[in-house]
């Protein structure tokens, strides 16, 4: 049998979601039963293309284009925070004319759809389309998945179908699920209240007074544009942040034309970003030098930009290990913090009035209440249900086992012929998502590649991984994380679940995770079904990987990343203070 084309209710493989990576937004506002799926689909659609050569596969797509999170982020100040933009896109897709070394989200969406134009991405694309759950069949030995219709103009359908297919993929990621603040009275409030995540950019907040609840890495980028033309803002901080400068730069036309013209420049440019980023996992170690050096510069820097407001520099300080929560990259946001418009509140919200939101005993009025609450990280693929063998439901299964997990990030328990991208214990905290993304994709295209054989040979065959070796892979993975800053019981933070159990975040650096993720090893799975005898691989099948900076020397890389760290330091950085005692 040949590969045939995706009907309507069936295909090859269903992947859900059709973005890059990181969270989903939308420019409807609050409506908390909404999922965005982002961002990281079009990865593995290329991949499939690429290495399975296969255009069997449809990607169902809650939002109306795609790019995920930047395609329908609008909050103010929106941009890569803390990935630079040459590392922060694919290494198979490198773009010359990033403008700059952040890049907004209008130029991140535009290669993200230059991407999905060039390989033809949009035949495959269902827009409009939420997946309300999936369901493995014990018998026929596939996945069912339940899809509604949404937001669509007239006649679009809002009607439910459902799609078979023989394997599935979630795309939807860490970051999608906006988490609304479980605060006292909040339907209450009289004026416009907007997540973060579900922005309304025809808003105007222009003479505003403003509320911010929140300090993470979404306010601080929003909160210096508010700030701008607003009449005021107050910041709700309950847990302050460590923040190091971005030292974002724009990237100028000689530099773009080098790139372009200059065979090799902007490769090797890569290298040394990647080489830079690696050595920068060190931070994310208890007590190491790295960890120190952060607490150092973000005083530095909140010394040099909030120079007369020592109680405010006690207030912005943390009582935490840098890493334990994220680390926020800002050149502006201490300067917003010290304007004279801006407000930062420390005293718990107490809940909300008609007029605005009550906090230490003093009712503050507001027009805009802004939710920069960030996303319900540990319920992976929430709000969606998913069913495995035996109709084991992944939530619950999860929820008894003390958190998601996991092979690889990749593999879970009970559901054969299914893989996540950007799943458990894949997050970063020092480098760009994309690069474990691309890790992943070439992962997943290999375990459909046999799936597909049996197929086109008229049998089925399903996968699924070996709990026992997910069990000690998600031993190994914590046991190594308890060595690192996530795990600094000082800290809440999105990476670890209720339980205190880090459900998000990879114990090492990307290098790692693309070496084992180079290799499948078939003995860690579990085969079965009438295509087992005839395509199943044996042993350990060598995938390769996307490690770019062996290329070039380890030494040669290091030398230049350290003179570029020496460079920028030798600028930006020529007085010393002294480090701030805590008791
Ligand atoms: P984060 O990093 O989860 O930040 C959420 C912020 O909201 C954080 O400061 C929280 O304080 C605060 N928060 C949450 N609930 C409340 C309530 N009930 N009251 C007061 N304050 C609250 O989300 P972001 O959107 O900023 O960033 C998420 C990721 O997106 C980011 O890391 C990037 O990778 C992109 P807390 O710290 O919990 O005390």
């Amino acid at each position: 049998m040949a590969e045939t084309k995706p009907g309507l209710n069936g295909a090859s493989v269903v992947i859900i979601g059709a973005g890059i990576s990181g969270g989903l937004f939308s420019t409807s506002e609050l409506r908390p039963t909404d999922v965005f799926y982002l961002a990281i689909g079009m990865c593995l659609a290329i991949d499939l293309i690429r290495r399975t050569h296969t255009q069997d596969f449809v990607i169902l797509e809650k939002s109306s284009q795609v790019g995920g999170t930047w395609n329908d982020n609008q909050y103010p100040g929106c941009s890569c925070d803390s990935h630079w933009s040459h590392l922060y896109s694919y290494s198979f897709e490198g773009n010359p004319d990033w403008t700059a070394l952040y890049p907004g989200r209008d130029e991140i969406h535009a290669y993200l759809i230059n991407v999905a134009k060039k390989w033809n991405l949009y035949p495959h694309i269902r827009f409009n389309s939420m997946v309300e759950e999936a369901r493995w069949d014990d018998q026929s030995k596939k996945w069912n998945t339940v899809v509604k219709g949404v937001g669509g103009k007239d006649g679009e359908g809002t009607q439910s179908y459902t799609i078979c297919s023989n394997f599935l993929v979630s795309a939807v990621g860490q970051l999608n699920y906006p988490q609304y603040p479980a605060i006292q009275d909040i339907d209450s409030f009289q004026g416009k209240m907007m997540h973060t995540a579900r922005w309304n950019a025809e808003y105007n907040f222009d003479g505003k007074r403003v509320a911010v609840i929140g300090s993470g890495a979404t306010a601080a980028q929003a909160i210096p544009e508010l700030a701008q033309t607003a009449t005021s803002v107050t910041v709700f901080q309950r847990t302050p942040n460590w923040v190091v400068p971005r030292y974002g730069k724009p990237i100028g036309k000689t530099l773009q034309a080098i790139f372009r013209y200059v065979p090799g420049v902007r490769r090797l440019f890569r290298m040394v970003l990647m080489a830079v980023r690696e050595r920068l996992f060190g931070f994310a170690i208890h007590d190491s030098v790295l960890n120190g050096y952060v607490r150092k510069i973000c005083h530095e820097m909140m010394e040099r930009q909030i120079p007369q407001k020592e109680k405010l520099r006690e207030a912005l300080t943390p009582k935490y290990s840098p890493g334990c929560k994220r680390v926020l990259t800002s050149d502006d946001f201490y300067v917003a913090m010290d304007k004279a418009n801006v407000l930062l509140e420390t005293s718990s919200i107490e809940r909300f009035t008609p007029e605005g939101i009550s906090a230490g005993g003093t009712v503050h009025e507001f027009d805009l209440i802004v939710l920069a609450t960030g996303f319900q990280t540990t319920e992976f693929m929430f709000p969606m249900k998913i069913y495995g063998v035996a109709g084991q439901a992944i939530d619950k299964l999860w929820h008894e086992q003390g958190g998601a997990r996991a092979y690889l990030g990749i593999s879970v328990e009970s559901l054969p012929n299914f893989a996540m991208l950007y799943g458990p214990n894949t997050n970063l905290g020092h480098n760009s998502i994309i690069l474990m993304i691309e890790a992943q994709s070439r992962y997943i295209s290999t375990l459909v590649n046999p799936v597909l054989q049996a197929r086109y040979k008229g049998a089925l065959l399903c996968i699924q991984p070996n709990p026992q070796r997910i069990a000690s892979y998600n031993e190994e993975v914590q046991e190594r994380l308890g060595k690192t800053a996530f795990a600094d019981p000082a800290c809440n933070s999105w990476y670890k679940n209720d339980k205190g159990i880090i459900t998000n975040n990879w114990y090492g650096t990307v290098v790692e995770y693309q070496k084992q993720t180079s290799i499948i090893v078939w003995d860690d799975y579990i085969v079965c079904g009438s295509g087992s005898g005839l395509v199943l691989p044996r042993g350990k099948v060598k995938i390769g990987g996307v490690v770019e900076e062996v290329r070039v020397m380890h030494c040669l890389v290091s030398l230049s990343a350290l003179a570029l760290l020496a460079i920028f330091r030798g600028k930006l950085y020529k007085r010393t203070i002294k480090f701030p005692v805590w008791s």
